[in-house]
């Protein structure tokens, strides 16, 4: 009985949506949520579904629906461990979440359009609102950060050695993607794909 209860509580969440609004409270609007990051952006787990139950579509909402979450979604976009939960990036809160150094491979991408592309080349990559650039290590990724935008896209290439060995630092995101803080104009040339 009980499986069958689990079940149909599963088939009627929109992990999509899920994982949207989850994303929205722990990267962008704490205040909104009444949620409190620690300094690597995690939050209790019961705390975001507290705050998330305060809008009746997610009343039912439990931590096996954030696992099923994670495991469905196309990007690894948040993390769950021992009671806890965090995005892997994008924030835009005002505390910056502290990210690992780590060496990234020789070359990484960074997906955006046309319009900005001049500006980029002359003043290098910023963070713009959030706390970090967001490059990838697959090409294939940076296409599909340049295409949530309407405009043509432009892939960049970022000579993350060369930036390294100037002192920029890199911090791993999750598997794919990469964050640094503002990057001189001089490390990114256009991508021929
Ligand atoms: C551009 C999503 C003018 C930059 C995505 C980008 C990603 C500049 C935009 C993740 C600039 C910022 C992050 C400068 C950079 N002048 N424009 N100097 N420097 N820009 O959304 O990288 O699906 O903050 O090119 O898929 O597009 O939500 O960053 O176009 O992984 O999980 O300013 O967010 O992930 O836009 O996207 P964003 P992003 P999720």
């Amino acid at each position: 009985m009980a499986y069958n209860i689990k079940r149909n509580s599963e088939v009627n969440i929109n992990y999509e949506a899920l994982s949207k609004d989850v994303s929205f409270a722990l990267r962008h609007h704490l205040e909104q949520y009444q949620l409190h990051l620690d300094k690597e952006g995690w939050v209790l787990v019961d705390d975001l579904i507290q705050a998330l139950q305060v809008n009746p579509k997610w009343k039912e909402v439990t931590v096996d629906h954030f696992k099923i979450m994670i495991e469905k979604s196309m990007k690894q976009r948040h993390e769950l461990v021992d009671g806890h939960i965090r995005a892997f990036y994008g924030h835009s809160t005002k505390d910056k979440v502290e990210k690992i150094e780590a060496i990234p491979p020789k070359i990484l991408y960074h997906g955006t359009i046309q319009s900005v592309v001049d500006i980029i080349l002359k003043d290098g990559l910023k963070p713009q609102k959030r706390q970090y650039v967001h490059l990838s290590s697959t090409l294939e990724t940076a296409v599909i950060v340049a295409n949530r935008r309407k405009d043509e896209m432009v892939i960049l290439v970022v000579d993350t050695e060369a930036a390294t060995k100037d002192g920029h630092k890199f911090y791993k995101g999750n598997e794919d993607i990469w964050l640094c803080d503002e990057l001189p104009a001089k490390y990114l040339h256009v991508s021929k794909y």
